[in-house]
């Protein structure tokens, strides 16, 4: 039998898709993930009888490779429907455990990625329901489904309240008001560019144990992804090189920088190398400004605030 897709996103519905959830067995076999994953599951166990704590919960989702944009903001625009879902899964030759297709729920989503044209994804979900018209932020802590697929799992923040997206307030708490450093790096131009994918919110990843923030995303590969973070003290920051773009690295200069920074470091040399990565610990709390050497002149910078 096909579910009506028309039913598909009512709250009863939401409620036995939160149930049905797999979660808790591929978790554990993604390893590092697993910690994440399992945590969630219990989380929406306990939840499950309310509704509104389970949503603002994150959701794991998963996305073919070329459609993953760490820490970038999307648009649901419509959901694919229980039809629309099986002949994407067949034209994609998915198999395995996307045989059973009326148990995702796909969605087309527009990625804000800052550039003149929205950029265009599908987002697979077993346990969020996505409806047209919200709006959520794809995790930057990923890892791999299926790589025979090309299929990512990573999570997204569920969608937002109506207040939180109509003023883009950032729920977390960490505000740019609190830390004009980060507002002056990121859009003065005495030194470098403003940054283009800088919409004056930090995406709060305070609760991660790592984090991950992409060197070389955007149209033309000259951005940092998210652009600015929050984190904990005591959390590693991973870069990875996208491949795309050209030649980065990651410096943090304070002395020849604008705004107040806290911590100094570097990558060493430009590379172009897809999937090099660098890491930088912060255990104090404070500010980490940095930006890519040969992209300053276009705005590739990039803060991190480090806040319990
Ligand atoms: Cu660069």
């Amino acid at each position: 039998m096909t579910p009506d897709p028309a039913t598909r996103s009512t709250d009863a519905t939401r409620r036995s898709v939160l149930k049905h959830s797999t979660l808790g067995a591929s978790a554990l076999a993604l390893g590092a993930a697993g910690a994440t994953g399992t945590a969630l599951a219990q989380d929406e166990e306990d939840d499950e009888a309310e509704e509104d704590e389970a949503e603002a919960v994150e959701s794991t989702v998963v996305l073919f490779g070329g459609d993953y944009r760490p820490g970038v903001a999307f648009d649901v625009l419509l959901s694919l429907g229980a039809d629309g879902t099986e002949t994407l899964f067949e034209s994609a030759g998915l198999t395995g455990e996307f045989d059973t297709a009326s148990e995702w729920d796909v969605s087309l989503v527009a990625f804000d990625t800052g550039g003149s044209a929205p950029e265009l994804g599908h987002l697979m979900t077993s346990e969020a329901s996505l409806g047209s018209g919200d709006s959520a932020v794809i995790g930057t802590d990923a890892s791999l489904r299926n790589g025979e697929l090309n299929l990512i799992e990573t999570t997204i923040a569920a969608p937002d309240t109506d207040e939180d997206a109509a003023n883009g307030a950032d729920a977390s708490g960490v505000s740019p008001d609190d830390y004009p450093a980060v507002d002056e790096w990121l859009t003065e131009t005495a030194v470098g560019a403003a940054a283009p994918n800088y919409d004056e919110t930090i995406v709060d990843q305070r609760d991660q144990e790592t984090v991950t923030i992409g060197v070389g995303t955007g149209s033309r590969g000259w951005e940092f992804d998210p652009v600015a973070v929050a984190i904990s003290p005591g959390t590693t920051v991973r870069w990875e090189w996208t491949g795309r773009g050209g030649a980065h690295n990651v410096e943090a200069e304070p002395d020849g920088q604008i705004g107040e920074s806290d911590y100094e470091f570097s990558s060493g040399g430009p590379t172009a190398e897809g999937g090099t990565t660098y890491e930088q610990t912060f255990d104090d709390a404070g500010l980490a400004l940095y930006h890519c050497e040969p992209h300053l002149s276009v705005g590739m910078k990039g803060a991190i605030v480090i806040e319990s």
